[in-house]
């Protein structure tokens, strides 16, 4: 396969870095917004050929190198008889907190996890060029767990991080269940057409190193090496965890996210060439305008080598960014590919 993006993701050369953006079929594009006023995100999540378009939407503005399957990382809950809100972030209303909670969860077969999801990813890969990558994704089993746990997002996640102290062997059974269910997801997405897929840890950072080490690390290490199976690169993204770089680069991932915290240049001098690094815009940098985005993008692309850089923010793009600034960024990645 000759796209950017893959090329990247096996460490090989390219005539200028890939570029895609994390959350970039959200609420900054007017066309999303205009949609939304129509069909909540349950619904949109729900069909098929409106989550395909969605997901193209990002597409058809910018020359970006990679569509990511628009739908959300409790997408696959609903294979474990879970109901999932979003205000707008998930909510559920009876969150796991039992040993009935848990071991009561059913071990759902490939086909029953968001077909929904599987059969966008079917449309998207039937409409989108061959030049351009299509990504699925899972959270982390950790990342899955602080919301099942918890209830919703909530600062620190306390009542997940008590779990993990007050009832471990509860906990480890939650993220072992997890993990079985977002292998077996992740890896119907890339026999749908996903050409890799992207595990967001997005809440890794809320435990030291040495409690992640022994509580997280061994579930992300199986999720990882159950999803080689499919046989498609895997990126795994981790946030809020100076602390875990070390720990982290050693999991069996093609490529290795990190928000803008990380110094990717001292990264990129840690782990093997034929590994992926991608970031790190601050996405609040966007915000203050296309120049702003201008002067950030053109440093990291002055800091962080060529081979095996996957542009990207750090975090998610936020709902208020200009379209200007994402033109901007946009421009320094594809310019820095001149007279290549
Ligand atoms: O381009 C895309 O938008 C891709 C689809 C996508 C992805 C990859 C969505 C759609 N969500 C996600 C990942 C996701 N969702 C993560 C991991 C990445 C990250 O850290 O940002 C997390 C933690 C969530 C949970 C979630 N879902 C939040 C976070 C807030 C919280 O309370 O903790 C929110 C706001 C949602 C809803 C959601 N998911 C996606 C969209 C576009 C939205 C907003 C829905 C809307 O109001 O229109």
């Amino acid at each position: 396969m000759n796209q950017l993006l893959m090329r990247a993701l096996r460490g090989e050369p390219t005539e200028r870095r890939p570029l895609w953006i994390m959350r970039q079929a959200g609420r900054y594009l007017p066309e999303y917004r205009a949609l939304r006023r129509r069909l909540s995100f349950v619904e949109l999540c729900s069909r098929p050929a409106e989550a395909a378009e969605v997901t193209m939407m990002p597409l058809r503005r910018f020359p970006l190198d990679a569509a990511i399957v628009f739908a959300d990382i409790m997408s696959p809950v609903a294979a474990l008889g879970i109901d999932v809100d979003f205000a707008p972030g998930p909510v559920i209303e009876n969150p796991l907190r039992s040993v009935a909670d848990i071991e009561g969860l059913p071990d759902p077969p490939s086909e029953a996890i968001a077909p929904e999801v599987i059969e966008t990813l079917e449309r998207v890969k039937a409409e989108l060029s061959d030049d351009v990558a299509l990504l699925g994704f899972s959270a982390g089993p950790w990342t899955l767990a602080a919301y099942l746990v918890e209830g919703h997002g909530k600062r620190g996640f306390p009542a997940l991080r008590s779990m993990a102290f007050r009832d471990p062997e509860l906990l480890d059974n939650l993220l072992g269940r997890l993990v079985k269910l977002s292998a077996k997801y992740l890896v119907a997405q890339a026999r749908a057409g996903a050409d890799a897929v992207q595990v967001f840890e997005t809440w890794s950072g809320l435990l030291s190193a040495g409690d992640w080490n022994r509580i997280v690390k061994p579930h992300l290490r199986a999720l990882l090496d159950a999803v080689s199976e499919a046989g498609v690169p895997r990126i795994l993204f981790v946030q809020e965890a100076p602390h875990l770089v070390e720990e982290t680069l050693d999991l069996p991932a093609d490529g290795f996210s990190f928000d803008w915290r990380i110094d990717l240049k001292s990264v990129r001098e840690r782990i093997p060439a034929t590994t992926a690094i991608q970031g790190n815009i601050d996405p609040a940098i966007l915000l203050a305008g296309p120049q702003a985005t201008t002067a950030a993008a053109t440093e990291l692309l002055q800091q962080v080598p060529a081979t095996g850089h996957i542009v990207n923010l750090g975090h998610g793009i936020l709902p208020t960014t200009p379209i200007a600034s994402v033109e901007a960024l946009v421009e320094v990645v594809r310019r820095s590919g001149d007279g290549c």
